[in-house]
């Protein structure tokens, strides 16, 4: 597919998707939204691919949404489209998705990584929630995906001043699940992919959407929800495969995949 923002190619069952306007840091704007949601809904229809990576360039993976493109807009205009209700679309992926941050990852930029199931930040990673410096609060999850990421104190910290926190407080803080050398970002993240899309995709969709439950519930239905849905795997002859594969001391080969 050709896109205006975006660059995308398939790894074997992995989709990787770079985010591509290097003239503005990446800067997430109402086309790469679109193309975006055209990229991953796509993605998540294939049945040949189990996971994908989101990835950016070595100086940014998102420097947050464009500016320049919110400047001349008003209220009226922001509230009547509900201005970037889009992105509730890229979050609501059912295939995993992996985040390879390296540079700049602000505002937007920082929501669109913690929309992804998890982070891996290269050392040069930089996350933060500069929109108090522009006159607005967070608009895409910054205070509440963040606040249920790494807790209040850092949360507030990080938007009420503006400033940005490097990979390894990023990883310390919870926001972030590994730290590598820059040089290494890419093949991490492909190979964490390839990984999760090595096993049974109904169960990855199951892990994902009972992890992403305990964020959205009380911890009762969170436990009852795990539990139905542990249930209903073992109506999935994947379940059969890979216990059977333990016993027998061999590799699994999921149907489901
Ligand atoms: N939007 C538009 N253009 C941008 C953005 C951006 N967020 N970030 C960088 N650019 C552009 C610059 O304007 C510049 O363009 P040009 O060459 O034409 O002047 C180019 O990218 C390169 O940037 P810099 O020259 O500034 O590069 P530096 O290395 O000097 O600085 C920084 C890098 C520190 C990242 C700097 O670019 C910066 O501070 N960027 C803005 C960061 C920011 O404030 N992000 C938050 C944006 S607001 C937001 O994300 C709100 C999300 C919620 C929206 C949904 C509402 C419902």
């Amino acid at each position: 597919m050709d896109y205006q923002t975006l660059r995308t190619e398939t790894r074997g069952r992995v989709a990787l998707v770079t985010l591509h306007r290097p003239d503005a840091l990446n800067a997430l704007n109402t086309a790469l939204l679109g193309e975006l949601l055209q990229a991953v809904e796509g993605f998540n229809a294939d049945p040949a691919i189990g996971a994908l990576v989101l990835t950016g360039s070595a100086k940014a993976f998102a420097a947050g949404a464009d500016i320049k493109e919110m400047q001349a807009m008003g209220f009226a205009e922001i509230y009547l489209s509900d201005f970037a209700a889009g992105w509730d679309r890229f979050a609501a992926s059912r295939k995993p998705i992996v985040a390879a941050v390296s540079g700049y990852a602000l505002g937007g930029g920082c929501e669109l990584a913690m929309m992804c199931d998890f982070v891996i930040a290269a050392q040069s990673a930089k996350f933060g929630q500069p929109e108090i410096t522009l006159g607005v609060p967070p608009g895409m999850g910054g205070t509440q995906r963040m606040a249920r990421a790494i807790g209040k104190a850092k949360t507030m910290d990080l938007c009420l001043t503006g400033r940005m926190m490097d990979a390894d407080e990023a990883e310390r803080s919870g926001l972030v699940a590994r730290v590598v050398p820059d040089a290494e970002l890419l093949d991490e993240a492909m190979k964490a992919a390839e990984k999760i899309a090595s096993f049974s995709l109904p169960a990855t969709m199951m892990v994902k959407e009972l992890v992403a439950r305990a964020f959205d519930t009380t911890l009762t239905e969170g436990l009852r929800a795990e539990r139905r849905l542990f249930a209903a795997a073992f109506a999935l002859d994947d379940q059969s495969e890979g216990m059977a594969a333990f016993a027998e001391k061999r590799k699994p080969t999921f149907r489901h995949r």
